[in-house]
């Protein structure tokens, strides 16, 4: 059992462009709600690849339990991160958003493949090195599930994870209660117009 001071990085957030930052910030929000420190770096498995077994050995050798690594595209970076290290790694598939690019449509600045590519990229590994990934873009749930592996080991953390579960829960009646009293035509123009 580890101590949870919250105040050693237990998790490293990793990504393969700055572009990555406007997703991958998510998890960082949420470990930083639960007072969790976590270490965030951009390691490019094309563009930086002899970075990819540095880091591994910094996060071994810094005591990190999970990895958190989002890529989009041809998401290299969290299999290649897994081939390297035996902690455990959350690959975050990113639709990739280019707005640097001018062209007409918002549309445009979408990946081809609306981030089925980096999901594909991350889930379908080779037998023997399995990387587990979230949702495209769910860089919350990665958060999520890294406090979950960390759970296993601390009281404390286990604590925080059941009442944020009772808080959804809390949110989840409370809305439905509103729903049942306003109606849907009510509710719905009341929330999302
Ligand atoms: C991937 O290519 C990165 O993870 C990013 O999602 C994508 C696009 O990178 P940029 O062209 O925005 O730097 O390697």
């Amino acid at each position: 059992m580890y101590s949870t001071s919250m105040k050693k990085s237990l998790i490293g957030i990793i990504m393969g462009s700055s572009s990555d930052s406007r997703i991958m910030h998510a998890a960082g929000e949420i470990l930083d709600d639960f007072g969790i420190a976590h270490e965030d770096q951009i390691i490019s498995a094309h563009r930086t690849p002899t970075r990819l077994d540095e880091y591994a050995k910094h996060a071994e050798k810094s005591g990190f339990k999970v990895i958190i690594a989002g890529a989009g595209g041809a998401a290299h970076l969290p299999g290649m991160i897994a081939s390297h290290t035996v902690l455990p790694v959350i690959g975050v598939p990113i639709m990739v958003y280019n707005d640097k690019q001018q062209k007409k449509s918002e549309q445009h600045k979408f990946s081809a493949f609306g981030g089925l590519d980096s999901l594909l990229s991350i889930s379908e590994m080779p037998s023997g090195s399995p990387v587990v990934t979230v949702g495209v873009n769910k860089a919350g749930n990665a958060a999520i599930y890294a406090m979950k592996i960390l759970g296993n080991e601390s009281p404390k953390i286990r604590k925080m994870l059941k009442s944020y579960k009772d808080t959804q829960h809390k949110s989840v009646l409370k809305e439905s209660q509103e729903l049942k009293k306003l109606g849907l035509k009510k509710f719905v123009k009341k929330k999302f117009k």
